[in-house]
């Protein structure tokens, strides 16, 4: 499953070829589409077992009368999931609308709700920007413990695995463990990374790392921060300079800002999203930890709310664990049975 395509392969824009992003990675084959609508599935098995248990629990083998009370039964439960009033609202009006006062079976009405979650989620573009020339540089930001570095380790290593040349920028200088973990992760991979010396300014760090990108002829170059709160003003404006250095290599860049979110932070996660996506010009959501949330309905309102994409989910810790994000294989991994 490839992130990207190489440069050599046709543009996704050929209707013959499936998009870098789509749900099968653009490979376009069965089995691996069906491999990750399995992963999607077990990654999001938290808020599938909440969502199906709960819903099923109102329902007997013979199906239920569709009348208020099942509407409201119904709506509480989407609630627990964190996808907001909004969202279990409509969801509920549709089901009110399509079998009201009919008697149906659970599945019938898991089916409507999977329909209206992908349409819910459909829209944006989900798929990585690209530098037109010179390398691409992509700048990852969140709060504390989001999952930034790991989601970079997973990101880098399946660009590499693409058969690009990945670079990483080590630019959470605060603490020497973390200049530790990205390099880690950069000798698993077998990439190359710039790093700064503890306490060392993270622009100069990033400033390096496009630097030797662009001298190197880097494919793609990823850029770790430290976790900040979106109202840690100087520390909000750091990443400004950090995007004003990174642009004086390369006038584009950064191509990506990707926000790293903790889905177990459930709503939570919202607040980051909007504090974030005002004063660090995001262009994309990595949303973590789906595997270990019953919450991975949020990803409804973080849709809604901002004009910001998905454009991966974080399922479990390992190396692999990273996925495009396709509406489609979501919704049906996280409405099926
Ligand atoms: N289960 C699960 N754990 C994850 C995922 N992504 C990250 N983690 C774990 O979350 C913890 C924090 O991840 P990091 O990548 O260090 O987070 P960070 O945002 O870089 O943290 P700081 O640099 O301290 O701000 C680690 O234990 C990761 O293994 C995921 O998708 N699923
Ligand atoms: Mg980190």
């Amino acid at each position: 499953m490839a992130f990207w395509r190489s440069k050599s392969e046709p543009k996704a824009a050929d209707p013959s070829q499936p998009t870098a992003g789509s749900a099968d990675g653009g490979k376009g084959g069965q089995a691996e589409g069906g491999s990750l609508l399995a992963r999607m599935r077990a990654g999001l098995e938290k808020t599938r077992t909440v969502l199906n248990t709960d819903v099923r629990d109102l329902f007997k083998s013979e199906g239920r009368l569709v009348d208020d009370t099942l509407l409201e039964e119904l709506f509480a439960r989407l609630i627990r999931t964190d996808m907001g009033v909004e969202p279990a609202t409509e969801i509920c009006d549709r089901v009110g609308r399509d079998y009201r006062a009919r008697v149906v079976k659970f599945d019938e009405l898991l089916q409507t709700i999977a329909d209206q979650t992908r349409e819910m989620l459909s829209g944006a573009s989900t798929e990585l920007a690209r530098a037109e020339n010179g390398p691409t540089i992509i700048l990852v930001v969140g709060v504390n413990g989001s999952g930034k570095t790991t989601s970079i380790g997973k990101l880098a290593n399946n660009l590499h695995r693409s058969g690009q040349r990945v670079l990483l920028g080590a630019g959470d200088t605060f603490r020497a463990a973390a200049v530790e973990q990205l390099t880690i992760w950069s000798q698993r991979i077998g990439c190359d990374i710039v790093t700064g010396t503890a306490n060392s300014d993270p622009a100069s760090v990033a400033f390096r790392t496009a630097q030797r990108a662009v001298e190197e002829q880097y494919d793609v170059a990823v850029i770790d921060t430290a976790g900040r709160l979106q109202n840690q003003t100087h520390l909000m404006q750091q990443l400004d300079k950090i995007r004003r250095v990174v642009s004086k290599q390369i006038p584009e860049a950064p191509h990506e800002v990707l926000l790293v979110l903790d889905a177990t932070a459930g709503q939570n996660a919202i607040s980051q999203a909007r504090g974030f996506s005002e004063v660090a010009g995001c262009t994309g959501i990595i949303l973590a930890k789906l595997d270990g949330s019953a919450k991975g309905g949020v990803i409804l309102p973080i849709r809604r709310q901002f004009d910001l994409p998905v454009k991966f989910v974080g399922l479990g810790e390992g190396i692999d664990d990273l996925s495009p994000f396709d509406p489609a294989n979501f919704a049906a991994a996280l409405f099926s049975r």
